[in-house]
């Protein structure tokens, strides 16, 4: 293949200019175009097996990075485009990322996706094609304000297809529409990802910010990504979305089912349904009410033969996001799933009078993970620790009915996206030092070890940390406004805003520092405090901890005496897109969840694999990266999750007592309404958070902090130990090759889809 003489044709096409002439914004689509046109000579990937995997969310970032990466063309392309002095970063600039998840959730559907597709195992994505997804986040005033996230362009990564289906609600007929965005496996065939959409949708029906008409439903549907775990209002419009996403992917799986001339009553011969959290849950009733409605199932049979397809992973333990719906709302959405729900239901009741595995409780709310665990042939858990608290507690009740369908399947990461392609200078050392064998298997990182003595290769690791850290300041020079010191500590905590996730006890470690710099007490190096969160717009107190970091950052940098020290930086709308830049430049990695809260994490990974140490609590996946590093290349804090789980059993943590009994905790807790900060920020969200900590801190703030304090001093202080600090990155770097997705996604194969 000519790489130059078909670009300079695509643009020739497009516009009837050669490369050179070309802006950015030209050549991004006639690399579009060009790449497109790759990826329809991929061959397909095909088996007599496939797995769907159905999820609300896949936030799968820009795709013209990681698709050449796939396609085996990258350095060709850059090569190329070099040659006429154009850059294909910059180019790369020019796409615009669908937002089409919260975050973690979603991420790792995209991950998965990748490695499918890279493993040669047929599998498809299944989700919907949110015109605006998740919003963008603005910040006015030092507030998060929700705007819409326009990313759907005329040419694009979306192929519009000739599939479309009614689909029936209680109270209304739509039609759908697919479109297709092709999944290129690095080095291998190309799968799908369906993303169906409502013919009917308007666009205009978006008022300002993300407030839109919910009653509309013909028009709002695909509009947003529903934007909460937390938000109690549009809970129907939800129901709405999660049934016509099924109700298309159960429609699209038969189709293929019987295209292929299998035999339904073996469905699960040939398919495999995975189940990513509950939203997709009504795949269940739903196919089970296709099969005995109109392919003349008995209900036996089609019970069976369903709960043989279906397999459910869960994402995570806090009650409060396990999806309950009231059966009135069923009822008036999905008329047609009540009476197959209630039936599911009956059998359960017949069989078990334990009332904590019924499907329906007695206030009348169907639970949707009762009905994945009774009608599906797996269980898993996204992280060791994760599904250990699964059996012993939060699912104890199932795990003792049905413990062969209890796993783990510890998440991971896609290599291609989070080092090939937003690496490439690691890549390069690697290729050097330990040759390209970690690029289809990731398990030889480890050859990274035997250079752990080796000073040239631990210098060249510095000084692409440094490069690194040069880039990023330069760009928050650039979108933020903010000048950033690359000789400064970069620590960087990028994840969904969520009080479990202790954002906050990040904030109260910077006013300390803060406090300590003005009583003269200085660091020996200048931090730099990064952070990264969207908010559900409805979730108050999340709003408030964004609302003091942003006080912070203000109060920090207008202070003579401190700014030199430190800097805070909350950048605006963090995305995949800034995560690919900050993850590099990252030294510290701040993973400092309430032990047992959160299921895994994805980004822990991502940022050892370049090469930062993590800070962080004994939870999720956190646990087993320590295990893999060991003692001396982590720092790990605070109380382990038996302790919170007893804390949570017992009812007595108070943290009105951690803070009456430590004056540093009083001290930075007090700052939160201090006259200083109330100066700069606002009243209401600053008292409510700091009732919020003294009263209630239902995530245990106080309970860790003073552990937090001290080891995040040690490890500012160890950072000055250069030569063993470079070590510790070069482990974390060897060790991380557990959490590649192709790891991931082998597991699910081999346990539980077998798709070959
Ligand atoms: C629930 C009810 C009603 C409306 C929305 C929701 C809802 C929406 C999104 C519930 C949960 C989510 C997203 C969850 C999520 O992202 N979980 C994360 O999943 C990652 C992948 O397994 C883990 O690494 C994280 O630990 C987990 O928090």
């Amino acid at each position: 293949m000519n790489v130059e003489k078909q670009l300079q044709e695509a643009v020739l096409n497009l516009y009837g200019k050669d490369i050179k002439a070309c802006t950015n914004e030209e050549l991004y689509y006639g690399l579009l175009n060009f790449t497109k046109s790759l990826i329809n000579e991929t061959k397909p990937i095909t088996g007599s097996k496939k797995v769907y995997y159905i999820s609300a969310e896949f936030l799968i970032g820009k795709l013209m990075s990681n698709n050449l990466i796939n396609l085996g063309v990258r350095e060709e392309v850059n090569k190329v485009l070099a040659s006429y002095g154009k850059s294909l970063a910059e180019i790369e600039e020019v796409e615009p990322e669908p937002s089409l998840g919260n975050g973690g959730l979603g991420r790792l559907a995209a991950c998965f996706l990748d490695s499918i597709a890279t493993l040669g195992l047929p599998g498809d994505g299944i989700g919907l094609n949110y015109h605006f997804g998740l919003f963008k986040q603005v910040f006015t005033d030092k507030l998060q304000d929700a705007q819409k996230n326009e990313w759907i362009e005329k040419q694009g990564w979306l192929n519009k297809t000739d599939v479309s289906f009614q689909v029936a609600f209680g109270d209304r007929k739509v039609t759908s529409r697919l479109y297709d965005i092709d999944v290129v496996g690095y080095e291998n065939g190309v799968n799908k990802l369906h993303l169906f959409d409502i013919e009917t949708v308007d666009e205009s029906l978006v008022e300002d910010g993300i407030s839109f008409d919910k009653e509309e439903i013909e028009k709002n549907l695909t509009l947003f990504l529903y934007p909460d775990d937390s938000d109690e209002a549009g809970n129907l419009l939800r129901i709405y979305q999660q049934y016509f996403m099924v109700s298309n992917g159960a429609r699209l799986i038969l189709k293929e089912v019987k295209e292929a001339g299998y035999d339904l009553h073996k469905l699960n011969e040939h398919v495999v349904i995975q189940i990513n959290d509950t939203h997709p849950t009504m795949v269940i009733p739903e196919l089970i009410r296709i099969f005995t409605e109109e392919e003349g199932f008995t209900m036996d049979e089609a019970i069976e033969v369903v709960s043989k397809t279906c397999a459910y992973t869960n994402h995570t333990i806090l009650a409060e996001a396990l999806e309950k719906w009231p059966l009135k709302f069923l009822e008036k959405v999905v008329p047609q799933l009540v009476p197959i729900i209630k039936e599911l239901d009956k059998r359960i009741a017949k069989k078990y009078t334990d009332p904590k595995v019924q499907i329906i409780d007695k206030d009348g709310r169907v639970h949707m993970a009762h009905i994945d665990i009774h009608y599906g042939f797996s269980v898993n858990g996204v992280a060791a620790i994760h599904t250990d608290i699964l059996k012993e507690t939060e699912l104890n009740h199932f795990y003792k009915l049905y413990p062969e369908k209890f796993n783990n399947k510890t998440n991971g990461i896609t290599f291609r996206r989070w080092l090939q392609s937003c690496n490439q200078e690691l890549v390069a050392l690697l290729d050097e030092t330990i040759g390209t064998g970690y690029k289809k298997d990731a398990a030889e990182l480890e050859k990274l070890l035997a250079f752990i003595e080796d000073d040239a290769v631990l210098d060249k690791i510095e000084e692409i940390k440094y490069d690194k850290k040069k880039a990023l300041a330069k760009h928050i020079t650039e979108v933020e406004g903010v000048e950033i010191d690359p000789n400064s500590i970069f620590d960087i905590q990028i994840k969904r805003l969520h009080e479990y996730k202790r954002q906050q006890m990040n904030a109260l470690y910077i006013i300390h520092k803060y406090l300590e710099i003005k009583a003269g007490k200085k660091p020996q190096r200048p931090l730099t405090f990064i952070f990264g969160a969207k908010a559900a717009p409805a979730y108050v107190i999340a709003q408030d901890i964004i609302h003091l970091l942003l006080v912070l950052q203000e109060i920090v940098a207008k202070d003579p005496e401190v700014s030199p020290y430190m800097k805070v930086v909350m950048v605006e709308n963090y995305n995949v897109t800034y995560a690919e830049r900050l993850i590099p430049a990252c030294d510290v990695s701040e993973q400092i969840s309430l032990a047992s809260k959160e299921a895994s994490g994805t980004g822990n990974m991502k940022f050892m694999l370049n090469g930062a140490v993590t800070l962080g609590t004994s939870d999720g996946a956190n646990v087993e990266i320590h295990e893999l590093v060991g003692d001396d290349n982590i720092y790990i804090f605070g109380q382990d999750s038996d302790t919170v789980i007893k804390h949570y059993a017992d009812a007595d943590y108070v943290s009105r007592e951690f803070y009456e009994n430590s004056p540093v905790i009083k001290a930075a807790v007090d700052f939160i309404v201090s006259e200083q900060a109330l100066a700069v920020g606002h009243k209401e969200n600053l008292e409510r958070l700091y009732k919020e900590l003294l009263n209630k801190d239902w995530f245990m703030t106080l309970l860790d902090l003073e552990d937090y304090i001290e080891t995040k001093d040690k490890v500012f202080a160890d950072y000055e130990d250069r030569r063993r600090w470079k070590k510790m990155m070069l482990v974390n770097i060897a060790k991380a090759g557990f959490f590649s997705s192709d790891r991931t996604i082998a597991q699910y194969d081999r346990d539980i889809w077998k798709l070959r």
